[in-house]
């Protein structure tokens, strides 16, 4: 139904423009209306929360307006689009994000100090959107900043979980999941009511003939469930450009629930219905690098990819081209395997529904899809099994059969003399329960395959997707380096560091244009801005003091080294290397006579970290961190000397307070197995040092910066595969300084020793998959190092600055021009605000 107005009342519209606010008045005019009629308050019962809420209220409106814009700019030129498929975004706060990149952040802070709020205080108000795991959930986050910055056309589309990740509480010492429900109030989401698409699952597949008399699959019978749009406004910084975030919401498809049913009495079942339907994007699921294969879980996928594909494909039927322009149009990105379905619902669409022969659908779908790869980690990698796809997915399981033969007759061809290859590289896993391999489902139908930074780029050539760089070449395959908002991770958490940059780079350009910070390498002589410069750091670490004696009751000195290690917890992230360091510093520091004890560095442990609530090891050693803790905090011969902090509930408005006030941050995965990383990046964008491994983008940052800025340590990732054979097979003996850590532990020191049993005997007994122990001399030699370097604080930040000013390459805007030329092929189509 044609719904635009027609053109002589067109000018009645024009006439009455939502007129935006720019200043103190206007927005305090805003935010008084909010509170009065949206609220329905008044200034006799406004406190912080409505405050918060109206102030949102009032910049949505500006959004909103951008966001109209923005669309309607994108519709009339038709130019190619974006959609970037994942199944996480972990947003965080918005409200700030917001007051920044439209610029009218102090115009907001003055205007709330007039009514009464201090604006710190309101943005507090906000819950975290917390609809992501990790690093690929905010990676997503990024992506969506830099693409409306860039005025890139483009669209994310998730599901719109009803409880994002859980809250983590620590209740004497364990990990306790609390679920987050996020949803009472919302002021960044738009229902839209009016776009709503039925999803089919399990049924059946008929043939029948069709009136040009040929054969075609019908899915039939099943169950349907609707999916519905809610709309997330995305502003870009200093642009109009406002691009939308699209959450899928389940629900009972016609309806509430069954009235029928409820008339006849049978109220159980009426409900029934509706809360299985509801089910479907209920709950995040809680691992990071780790599938379960939960039948749920394929649902969850099924029902995200085939409501945002019917809503790609309705909006380029719309411009009615011929289907073979589909992949000028628009450019999918599959975030990791979760969305893998949408090549198959997509051929499906093609072949079944728009009746296009098989050939001519495969170089469309080929066409437009893009695989990013974020892990090698064999427990990440996702597969499901077949009889549960044939009964959820009946037809598309056919459709991958096809895909599987199609694909295999051309190995066939060009390698007519190996079978093995054939087995090797097949869809179909021919195992005991056979399995879809949904990481080849994707290289198979993807036309670029990248993974996330370097060496993880070269590794997944090498090892899982080798076969395929023969079949394919290597030209399919390309890295894209990961990188960050500087925005949110720069200006925003850190607004006195972002400043004092700004007076040494010609103001907020680096904002857009990171690599302009090189700008302060000149200035590293200059002895005021380096006072100045360690002066906010200082502060900092005064902020985040403070929060952890708000939230763990212990004091901690600001002048110690504050040394952190913020994350998932995951063995191959290794918190159980940093934790036996330091219980090996404890140890060194008790035996010292008192007067060498005084001469050391004082320093701060701080962790922080989920762990997957079904990951027993993952919480043992959360359990052993808060059990030293526990003893160090309180031993009086230690002090200040050492503390042990656990900080509960990790997410990203703590990151944003965590990150700048780190001197050194650990990123010490076992080499080879971290993608990339990216808290890394923020750590160092703010002024923090790093020690790590060979690993992910820390090689690059090393590459970047200098390796005279930053500590390295440990095996390569080219010798962990002998290391773990020679462990298996050969003697293995294990690192003496870490075998007094671990008898420390077992005579009861830290608690019931009994508890740690299990992660002491995944080192000594269980082949140390890991190389915990391999890598703890170098380890523990390195932190020396940083001791050593921290004592001589003007070279200390030197090195910080210069580091600072050599991260440019590390924005996420590098990253979105980099998939925009080389895998989706778009252009930015900038806005005018009026
Ligand atoms: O993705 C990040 C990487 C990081 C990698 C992470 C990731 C997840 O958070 C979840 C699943 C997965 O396969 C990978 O572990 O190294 O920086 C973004 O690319």
């Amino acid at each position: 139904v044609e719904a635009s107005i027609p053109e002589p009342q067109r000018e009645a519209w024009q006439r009455n423009q939502v007129a935006n606010f720019a200043n103190k008045d206007g927005f305090e005019r805003e935010v008084v209306r909010h509170v009065e009629t949206t609220l329905a308050r008044s200034m006799f019962n406004c406190d912080e929360v409505a405050a918060y809420s109206a102030t949102s209220l009032a910049f949505r409106d500006r959004l909103i307006t951008d966001w109209n814009k923005t669309q309607q700019r994108q519709t009339f030129r038709d130019t190619k689009r974006v959609y970037y498929l994942s199944l996480e975004f972990l947003m965080g706060r918005a409200l700030d994000n917001a007051m920044l990149n439209v610029g009218l952040k102090d115009v907001a802070k003055d205007g709330l100090n007039e009514l009464g709020f201090r604006i710190e205080d309101v943005i507090k108000q906000e819950h975290d959107a917390a609809l992501g795991n990790g690093g690929l959930g905010r990676l997503a986050a990024c992506f969506l900043d830099s693409l409306a910055s860039l005025n890139y056309p483009a669209w994310g589309y998730g599901l719109r979980y009803r409880y994002g990740i859980f809250k983590q509480e620590i209740i004497d010492g364990y990990q306790v999941e609390v679920p987050d429900y996020w949803l009472d109030f919302n002021p960044w989401e738009f229902p839209r009511h009016d776009v709503n698409v039925d999803i089919q699952f399990f049924g059946h597949v008929n043939k029948t003939t069709n009136a040009d008399g040929k054969t075609v699959s019908v899915w039939e019978g099943g169950e349907i469930v609707q999916a519905v749009a809610y709309d997330v406004p995305i502003p870009g910084y200093d642009t109009p450009t406002t691009n939308n975030l699209r959450l899928w919401s389940s629900k009972a498809s016609g309806g509430e629930f069954d009235f029928q049913k409820f008339n006849n009495g049978d109220y159980e079942s009426s409900v029934a219905d509706q809360q299985r339907a509801e089910t479907i994007s209920a709950v995040l699921y809680p691992n990071d690098n780790l599938e379960r294969g939960k039948e749920l879980r394929l649902k969850q996928q099924y029902f995200w990819v085939a409501a945002s594909l019917y809503d790609i494909v309705r909006r380029f039927k719309k411009s009615k081209r011929a289907w073979r322009e589909f992949p000028e149009q628009v450019a999918i990105q599959l975030n990791d395997t979760h969305p893998t379905l949408a090549i198959v619902e997509l051929q499906r669409i093609l072949i079944d529904v728009e009746g296009l022969e098989w050939d001519a659908a495969w170089d469309i779908v080929t066409n437009t899809f893009g695989y990013t790869n974020h892990t090698v980690l064999p427990e990440a990698l996702e597969k499901w099994p077949v009889g549960l796809v044939q009964h959820l997915l009946p037809r598309h399981l056919q459709i991958i059969y096809d895909i599987n033969l199609y694909f295999l007759q051309k190995i066939e061809k060009a390698f007519p003399n190996d079978r093995d290859m054939l087995r090797r590289v097949s869809i179909i896993e021919e195992s005991q329960i056979k399995m879809v391999r949904m990481a080849f489902l994707a290289i198979v139908g993807s036309h670029k395959v990248n993974g996330v930074a370097e060496l993880h780029s070269d590794l997944i050539k090498t090892t899982i997707f080798k076969d395929f760089v023969q079949i394919y070449g290597p030209d399919k395959f390309t890295n894209v380096t990961n990188g960050i908002t500087p925005r949110r991770w720069l200006h925003q958490a850190n607004p006195r560091l972002s400043e004092l940059i700004a007076s040494k780079c010609g103001g907020l350009e680096f904002l857009k244009d990171l690599t302009l910070l090189n700008k302060l390498e000149q200035h590293i002589g200059d002895k005021e801005f380096r006072r100045e410069w360690a002066e906010i750091k200082y502060a900092n670490k005064v902020r985040l003091a403070k929060h952890i004696k708000d939230a763990t009751g212990v004091t901690v000195n600001p002048a110690s080294l504050f040394d952190i290690q913020v994350k998932r917890i995951h063995e191959y992230k290794r918190q159980q290397l940093n934790i036996f360091g330091v219980i090996h510093r404890y140890l060194t520091l008790k035996a010292m006579k008192p007067e060498e004890r005084k001469k050391q560095l004082p320093r701060v442990s701080i962790f922080g970290g989920k762990a997957a609530p079904g990951y027993w090891m993952a919480k043992q050693i959360i359990h052993l961190i808060n059990a030293v803790g526990a003893v160090v905090n309180k031993d009086e011969d230690i002090g200040d000397l050492l503390k042990v902090i656990f900080l509960e509930d990790y997410n990203v408005s703590k990151a944003e307070i965590i990150c700048p006030a780190s001197d050194i941050s650990e990123h010490i995965s076992t080499a080879g197995t971290e993608a990339s990383g990216t808290s890394n990046m923020k750590f160092v964008l703010n002024g923090g040092l790093i020690i790590g491994t060979c690993d992910g983008a820390n090689i690059e940052i090393t590459r970047e910066i200098g390796e005279n800025n930053i500590f390295l340590f440990g095996n390569l990732a080219e010798d962990v595969e002998d290391l773990r054979h020679a462990h298996t097979y050969g003697s293995h003996t294990i690192d003496s300084d870490l075998d007094k850590v671990f008898d420390e532990i077992e005579k009861g020191t830290f608690g019931t020793p009994h508890d740690f049993g299990a992660m002491i005997g995944a080192v000594r007994n269980h082949g140390d998959y890991y190389l915990v122990s391999d890598d703890f001399h170098s380890y523990m030699e390195t932190h020396q190092l940083v001791d050593e370097s921290y004592r001589n604080q003007d070279e200390w930040i030197a090195k910080c600055i210069t580091s600072v000013a050599r991260m440019g390459f590390f924005t996420s805007d590098r990253c979105i021009n980099e998939y925009g030329e080389e895998i989706w092929n778009v252009e930015p189509l900038p806005v005018e605000r009026n």
